[in-house]
């Protein structure tokens, strides 16, 4: 595909050139819980940015993950109460809507500054603004390599490597059914700009805290499935995180061991934590079990095949309410 052809979105396209011209001051967010692809799309538009003279902050309301510090400024992510100037413009990448920024702090800066949403997943509500949203697009990251062309970005090692890990996190490592050829051909330019295969491969897939081990193992222990196999489901208390030290963010990754025994359609795993006073939950999915409706019951959102949801209450309370929910779904199709 030539640089300039991308004639999806082309209006969209020069509509965002104007804009970015425009711009002096930027802020780029990401979405709650963020992943690779959120970070690494935020990164990789922000040194865009650079490169065309705008300041711009790249923002979080959560933690970034430990393992995502690899990602080239990443220590400079600021978090929504850093912000030290009003933005002339704001980007949300890897998320389409205010609300999955986090408790609202976007929504003043949205009001005065224009807006732009680059997103891959189901989007509700279009925010005001210009919007890239594609579903076929297997990571946020794909859609910003496009654009940052379009821009007449140089799309250098730095920015290589940000979008590369997005869209290789989002792919399982390019083996998830979003991966397309396009995606082969996106990682395959990226390569060869200078991606650091070895660095990509120990942080994204690799590189797990001993806490991290150890609930992964009680995970596995307490896995259960139902009779017919096609629901697995699996926990880790807060009890047994505090015996082990493990926090929050050691719980990452556990989800899709759920997928592992044979026959299973849909897998969940629940994390409580009790500080927060919530349980959070993942589901996977294959053979075309949607649960992104799963968890927009419960007030989450993601993709068809892995999606995710925090509830308030613990797991006794939790548990069964989520499981019936996932029954009906298995039952209903
Ligand atoms: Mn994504």
């Amino acid at each position: 595909m030539s640089v300039n052809n991308w004639p999806k979105f082309s209006h969209e396209v020069s509509e965002i050139k104007k804009l970015v011209g425009d711009t002096k001051r930027a802020i780029i967010a990401g979405h709650i819980a963020p992943d690779a692809d959120s970070i690494g799309s935020a990164l990789a538009f922000y040194f865009g940015l650079k490169q065309k003279g705008i300041k711009a902050q790249v923002v979080f309301q959560d933690d970034i993950p430990d393992n995502l510090f690899f990602l080239p400024e990443a220590g400079s992510i600021i978090k929504p109460e850093a912000i030290d100037k009003e933005p002339d413009l704001v980007v949300m990448v890897d998320c389409a809507n205010q609300s999955r920024t986090g408790d609202g702090w976007i929504d003043q800066y949205c009001e005065k500054a224009s807006v732009i949403a680059i997103d891959h997943h189901l989007v509700g509500k279009m925010p005001k603004g210009v919007t890239i949203v594609d579903e076929k697009a297997a990571a946020a990251a794909e859609l910003i390599y496009r654009l940052l062309l379009n821009l007449g970005v140089e799309i250098t090692p730095q920015i290589a490597n940000c979008l590369y890990a997005g869209l290789a996190s989002d792919t399982g490592g390019f083996i998830y059914n979003n991966t397309t050829s396009e995606s082969f051909e996106i990682a395959g330019e990226l390569l060869d700009l200078g991606v650091d295969m070895e660095t990509m491969r120990i942080n994204l897939f690799e590189n797990r805290s001993m806490p991290g081990v150890a609930v992964l193992g009680f995970a596995l222990m307490n896995m259960r499935q139902s009779e017919d196999k096609s629901l697995t489901w699996t926990f880790v208390s807060d009890e047994f995180k505090a015996k082990v030290r493990a926090k929050s963010k050691d719980c990452d990754n556990i989800a899709s061991y759920t997928m592992f025994p044979n026959g299973v359609k849909l897998g969940i795993f629940f994390e409580e934590d009790l500080e927060e006073g919530k349980v959070k939950i993942s589901f996977r999915s294959r053979l075309g079990y949607d649960v992104s409706l799963l968890a927009a019951e419960f007030g989450g959102g993601g993709h068809a095949m892995a999606s995710g949801c925090r509830i308030r209450g613990n797991l006794k309370e939790i548990m069964p309410k989520v499981l019936a929910a996932a029954n009906k779904l298995l039952n209903n199709k």
